[in-house]
């Protein structure tokens, strides 16, 4: 069984938000920080903490309990540059060694493999200066308002000794991460329902809805069965570095009036019946074609043509899709849809013959992002342009990155060949969300598969790095003193 009191909360439950904090540090003296590091692990929540929380606030709101139910909880990750400036051998975290993401660092990464656009000399991703800095960890701080969050940045600066000649540690950068409001909580900045398909766990999760199989917990945890490490040799973890998992940090801008001025100015006609679309209708299946679900959640995969509210509020048919019956087809999603990208379901794991069936588990990433900048302004609407910063503070868990995050960005993403058709004359294109590269797909149009369509970048990289989140039991033996 897993030990649920070493494990970090993010990763399995994800930690209970409405506001989130990313504060990106340096350590700046070494014996103490690692002194302090010991007052700050109690503070930690792991996975069992946050399963008490969701308790407690089913509880509030159960039995109607007077009064505001204030949480929070904390988490912490370090980069590969943080335990070189600790002086700890993470040489038991990268199975790849140097060629390692973790290693490498994501400043690099980005322009070697991510396919971000680099900055006017060539050599550095096009970022906000502060994630062009080495940073060496981050704490996650989560909660229920940002006074619950400040309050305990506060908490943690006076551990830390922040402002005093004694500070082990500088903030580069501090963002702040908002579930968006009303209606639209739980949406991302397009409108489109998030969150709704993270992989289901062996051994952790009791409830196991219709929809791709559990995947073994070394999937996401190191030193668990699925951790690749473990093919290299079976103890390739040190015991300081099981139960934990690499944290992919990405600071995604999106350009939402630009996203929808495209879907405005290229309505589709017709849906896959011949039916004639009123131009709103024309761009809302565009839109649903471009990520694979409506914005109500519901999967095009099931509910081609019309939005299915019912569909996408039952968790169990909302995730029971698999591209099957569709094989070579776009009719019912196009190929480069986002999720059919990013979790290809049946076209790799049941392809057509003559190509083998690849089982896609090792590929599974645990989700956590959140919201980031305003709603759109009345200007932004009547303009068609982005005028505030806005976009998704993406975050994802695997126990490799080689398999997860970095291999599901390049290799499916950014690969106009991806999913491969052998039949079809046709390219699937980029992913029309995230692809970096020229962004031309197809399958847009279900009445006219092979048409090409290019669009912008609506999603812009502006910072981000790769960091592990170690279990409480790392924290205490290796990391701290
Ligand atoms: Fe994506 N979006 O709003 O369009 N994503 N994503 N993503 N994403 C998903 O299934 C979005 C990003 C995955 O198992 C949904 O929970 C946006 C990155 C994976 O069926 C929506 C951004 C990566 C899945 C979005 C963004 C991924 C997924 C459907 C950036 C990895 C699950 C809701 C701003 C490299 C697929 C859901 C499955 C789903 C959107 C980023 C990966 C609506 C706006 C960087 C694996």
């Amino acid at each position: 069984p897993l030990d649920l009191k070493n494990i970090q909360g993010d990763i399995l439950s994800g930690l209970p938000k409405k506001t989130q904090l990313y504060v990106f540090f340096d350590i700046t003296d070494v014996a103490r920080f690692r002194k302090d590091l010991n007052k700050f692990i109690p503070l930690v929540k792991t996975v069992a903490g946050v399963l008490e929380d969701r308790k407690a606030i089913d509880d509030h709101k159960k039995k109607k309990l007077p009064g505001l139910l204030t949480l929070s909880g904390v988490n912490i990750s370090f980069s590969h540059q943080g335990f070189v400036k600790l002086g700890i051998d993470d040489t038991g975290l990268a199975a790849g060694g140097a060629q390692d993401p973790f290693v490498v660092g994501q400043k690099k990464d980005a322009i070697t493999n991510l396919g971000d656009p680099a900055n006017k000399d060539g050599t550095l991703p096009d970022w906000d200066p502060a994630f062009l800095k080495d940073i060496h960890g981050v704490f996650l701080i989560s909660g229920d308002s940002i006074l619950t969050l400040e309050k305990k940045k506060l908490e943690i600066a006076l551990i830390f000794g922040v402002g005093t000649p004694q500070t082990s540690i500088k903030e580069i950068i501090t963002i702040r991460g908002d579930v968006r409001p009303g209606d639209e909580s739980g949406h991302e900045h397009f409108g489109f329902l998030d969150g709704i398909s993270n992989p289901t766990i062996k051994g952790f999760d009791t409830v196991i809805n219709p929809g791709p199989k559990p995947v073994d917990a070394g999937v996401l945890l190191t030193g668990h069965t699925g951790d690749p490490a473990l093919d290299i040799r079976p103890d390739f973890r040190p015991d300081w570095a099981t139960d934990g998992s690499f944290l992919s940090f990405r600071y995604l801008f999106q350009e939402v009036p630009e996203f929808n001025d495209f879907l405005t100015k290229n309505p589709l006609a017709k849906d896959g019946n011949g039916k004639a679309l009123k131009p709103e209708e024309g761009s809302e299946l565009l839109g649903a074609r471009m990520v694979g679900r409506w914005k109500s959640g519901a999967p095009i995969d099931v509910a081609p043509f019309k939005d299915d509210p019912a569909l996408a509020a039952d968790p169990k048919r909302n995730n029971d899709f698999e591209f099957a019956g569709e094989i070579n087809s776009q009719l019912r999603c196009p190929f480069a849809a986002h999720v059919r990208k990013t979790n290809p379901r049946d076209d790799l794991e049941v392809p057509p013959p003559p190509r083998a069936p690849i089982d896609i588990d090792s590929r599974r990433i645990m989700r956590r992002g959140v919201q980031f900048g305003p709603e759109l302004t009345a200007k932004e609407k009547q303009e068609g342009k982005t005028l505030h910063d806005r976009g998704l503070l993406f975050a994802c868990y695997q126990s490799s990155l080689t398999n997860g995050f970095q291999f599901i960005q390049q290799s499916w993403a950014n690969t106009k060949t991806f999913p491969p058709f052998e039949t079809q004359p046709e390219d699937p294109g980029l992913d029309p969300i995230i692809g970096q590269g020229v962004r031309e797909m197809s399958g847009l149009d279900p009445l006219n598969e092979q048409k090409l369509l290019t669009m912008p970048a609506f999603v812009v990289p502006r910072g981000g790095e790769y960091f592990f989140s170690p279990s409480i039991k790392g924290l205490k033996s290796t990391i701290a003193t």
